[in-house]
């Protein structure tokens, strides 16, 4: 009799269902998993943390747009990962998280890592978290898994398989294998379309905000073309950026809406996508006006008109619909006034970014950060991957990053975890080996993930970190600052260390940057030796990026009222 092991099971049909890596971290209640994958050439990428196993799937499967996969241990490895699995589930990305856990044989005996329900604690955070508890229904669930997280609206799943399940053997011949792949979404009805064409050809000020389901090669291709039929100017939320640049309607984040003047506001929205919440300063229509005419494309119906009235809702595949509006519209004229519209709000972009320049003429002391971020921006080399963690890092980069020739641009979700993008940039990397994968991070956040310098090292990722290391937890100390006053700023400074010391400490390379000029050619020297390193940047704390003025409450541009 041919048998097969649950962990033999479990790597088989992760190969039936294309996996070709996972992510993880040893320990003995998953052991199995990596022997099995060692034999059947599954690669698994080691990491020092699990939570950034959990990270790098996520990152994987953002720019692939296919299924990441992470493989933890029982109990520590499983709380570990947990802030991943709930990133993953608010960024709707699809990730399998394999967790072991105690011996079903031996349940409820104060066993090591085990005595606690992992199903239950992934429950809110998770499409689907399920235990196994036969080793002969591991095909079918897994398969389930897999299907749930690749159905949309997308999503992370757990499975919970207890040591001995995985340990033991069945009969192969007892065991069937079971659909995985997922075909397709729901398409938009016709007369959906029809009215959206007709909304645009009216339009005078139309906008089309982009969500991340375009940063694949043949959905960035269809909404281009969309963008060139219509001539509709394209802006989208940070893991959207990737899929604007490079078309010729591509104009920027969302936010820049908020400097453009109240009567020239969009009178025309079309939601490709891109939900409701923060990026659309909720529904308070301070950046997508009230007056105007909404339509919204997702594939979560619970998502439609969630916090402002939209004209129109479609249920629908996002990137499908496009595609079907191009069909539609064919190659009708585009409506007349387009290309001025379009300059209008290039304009916007362009003056919010001189009157940047212009702040930094009064500036003394460390490098400005947009400086060093407008630097970055010119840096970034075709094709590239960016990825950003920190918070007035995130803030300064936002306002240049729409410039550089990106593919993909991955910054953090709703959960804004500090920390969480160090392993979506090793996931990342390791999607996409032949083009640079550059991370830009604040000093807090790098600190959670110092040791993945080694990750890097042993995989060899070549991924450049660019630490805009001003000292502090930047963001939190400025809060401070706003709301209890310029002298009760408490726990905030992160004075001592070299965190391209540390990257040498760990075999990869280290450099710091005092002065502007040096950056560029740090960032070239280190994506030609293709060597993963820390560029550690000496930037100011001080001065204070638009969009935090906004979140303070504040216009993007002059002052601010501190309440001291
Ligand atoms: C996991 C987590 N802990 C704490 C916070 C609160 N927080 C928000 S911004 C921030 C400071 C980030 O500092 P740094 O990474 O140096 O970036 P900077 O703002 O200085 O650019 C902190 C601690 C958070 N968002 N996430
Ligand atoms: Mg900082």
């Amino acid at each position: 009799m041919a048998t097969a092991t649950g962990s033999g099971l479990v790597v088989r049909t992760l190969q039936r269902a294309g996996v070709n890596v996972a992510f993880g971290l040893p320990g003995a209640h998953i052991d199995g998993i990596l022997q099995d994958a060692l034999d059947a050439k599954l690669r698994i990428v080691d990491v020092r943390h699990e939570m950034n196993a959990g990270h790098a799937a996520e990152g994987y499967a953002r720019v692939t747009g296919d299924l990441g996969v992470a493989v933890v241990t029982a109990g520590g490895g499983f709380t570990n990962v947990l802030t991943s699995i709930a990133n993953a589930y608010l960024d709707r990305t699809p990730v399998l998280y394999i967790a072991g856990s105690g011996p079903l044989e031996t349940d409820q005996v104060n066993d090591q890592q085990a005595g606690f329900d992992q199903v239950a604690m992934a429950a809110p955070v998770t499409k689907f978290a399920h235990r196994v508890t036969r080793t002969e229904l591991i095909p079918r669930l897994v398969a389930q898994a897999i299907r749930t997280a690749l159905s949309e609206p997308r999503g992370p799943v757990l499975l919970d398989i207890p040591w001995d399940v995985l340990r033991q053997s069945v009969d192969v011949d007892e065991v069937d294998d079971y659909r995985v792949e997922v075909d397709g979404t729901g398409v938009s009805p016709a007369g959906a379309v029809d009215r959206i064409v007709d909304a645009l050809s009216t339009a005078r000020r139309p906008v089309a905000l982009v969500g991340k389901s375009f940063v694949t090669a043949e959905a960035r291709a269809q909404l281009h073309e969309f963008a060139a039929r219509t001539g509709v100017p394209l802006f989208s939320d940070w893991e959207g950026l990737g899929a604007i640049v490079g078309s010729e309607q591509h104009v920027g984040l969302v936010q820049t809406l908020a400097t453009v003047p109240e009567d020239e506001r969009p009178d025309l929205v079309l939601l490709l996508g891109l939900r409701f919440g923060m990026t659309t300063q909720f529904g308070t229509g301070r950046l997508l006006p009230k007056s105007s005419r909404l339509f919204q494309i997702d594939p979560d119906g619970r998502e439609l008109g969630r916090l402002q009235d939209v004209e129109l809702g479609v249920q629908a595949d996002p990137v499908g619909t496009v595609g079907l509006l191009n069909e539609r519209l064919g190659d009708g004229p585009v409506p007349s006034g387009r290309d001025d519209w379009l300059k209008t709000l290039r304009e916007v972009s362009a003056t919010r970014r001189s009157a940047l320049a212009d702040e930094t003429e009064q500036h003394e002391g460390a490098i400005h950060p947009y400086l060093a971020v407008r630097t970055i921006a010119e840096s970034v080399p075709d094709q590239a991957t960016v990825v950003v963690d920190g918070a007035l890092t995130e803030l300064w980069l936002s306002e240049t990053i729409a410039l550089a020739p990106l593919a993909h641009y991955l910054g953090h979700g709703y959960l804004s975890s500090m920390g969480s993008t160090f392993g979506v940039a090793v996931g990342a990397q390791y999607a996409i080996p032949d083009k640079a994968t550059i991370l830009v991070t604040g000093d807090g956040a790098v600190g959670y993930s110092l040791a993945e310098f080694d990750t890097l090292v042993r995989a060899g990722l070549p991924v450049v970190v660019i630490v805009l290391n001003n000292q502090a937890w930047g963001a939190t100390l400025h809060t401070q600052q706003f709301i209890f006053g310029e002298n009760r700023v408490t726990n905030n400074r992160l004075e001592n260390g070299s965190y391209s010391g540390v990257a040498r400490a760990l075999g990869a390379d280290g450099v710091d940057v005092t002065e502007l000029d040096q950056l560029r050619p740090a960032i070239e020297a280190a994506l030609a030796a293709r060597r993963p390193t820390c560029i550690d940047v000496r930037v100011s704390l001080a001065p204070i990026p638009p969009e935090e003025r906004v979140l303070n409450g504040g216009a993007p541009f002059g002052g601010i009222e501190v309440d001291s």
